[in-house]
């Protein structure tokens, strides 16, 4: 399998995941941002990263979207299983994964893109990254009051996290979706002094969550930091 990616996108990170949860190997494809529309229009139809490409018979060319790539994987590898047997907890696996997808990971982007310009500058202030990170800021309106919103709106993915600081899942009993799709999506926010303080259990479970998914642990979170 190849996953078509960007190196730095949560995104990725969570499909990553997923592919380490289930033992599946696979290859990447660091793609460029701005010409990464060129390659991926046309396979998918869409702009996103990730898309995995299975390079296998009979299986779809190319799938994009992160829990399409969950729901193709579950199919192709059943076990460990990313959701549930239980139709109850599958449903709840599922909205849990889509709520993290749509607001908590766009959510994260905000609060971190505006760190990074502010406070966070001194992460890396080369002119390059300096570029990406106004260039991030304008394609998705990134400025002071939308990231405040932002961090209002993660202030409740903290609150649902809270059974993570007390050795419980998202979702029934065991790690599923939705703790792969938390560990992702939050991962950005290890560089961000202030949450680092406030929540030290999330990020425990992250660097848990990544091992257990043999993934290489998100920057700030890395031994050598
Ligand atoms: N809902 C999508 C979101 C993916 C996403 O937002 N990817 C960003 C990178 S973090 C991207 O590809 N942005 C470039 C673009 O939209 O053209 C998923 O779960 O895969």
């Amino acid at each position: 399998m190849l996953l078509l990616q960007f190196s730095t996108s949560h995104y990725c990170r969570k499909a990553r995941l997923a592919l380490g949860y289930k033992g599946i190997s696979y290859e990447v494809e660091n793609l460029t941002p701005g010409l990464h529309v060129l390659k991926l229009k046309p396979l998918t139809g869409l702009t996103t990263v990730p898309v995995l490409i299975p390079q296998l018979d009979n299986q779809p060319p190319a799938i994009a979207d992160t829990s399409q790539i969950f729901a193709f994987l579950e199919a192709y590898c059943p076990s460990p299983p990313l959701y549930f047997d239980d139709p109850r907890l599958k449903t709840q696996a599922l909205m849990i994964e889509d709520w993290l997808d749509e607001s908590i990971g766009t959510a994260t982007r905000f609060v971190y893109y505006q760190f990074r310009a502010g406070a966070g500058k001194a992460i890396d202030p080369s002119w390059s990254s300096q570029l990406v990170i106004q260039v991030v800021r304008r394609q998705y309106g990134i400025d002071e009051a939308s990231a405040d919103l932002a961090a209002q709106r993660l202030k409740i993915a903290f609150e649902v996290l809270e059974v993570w600081r007390s050795g419980g899942y998202l979702v029934g009993s065991r790690q599923s979706a939705a703790d792969l799709a938390a560990a992702a999506l939050l991962s950005p926010l290890a560089l961000i002094p202030d949450y680092r303080e406030k929540y030290p259990w999330i990020f425990e479970k992250i660097i848990e969550i990544h091992q257990s998914c043999g993934e290489a642990l998100p920057p700030g979170l890395s031994p050598q930091r």
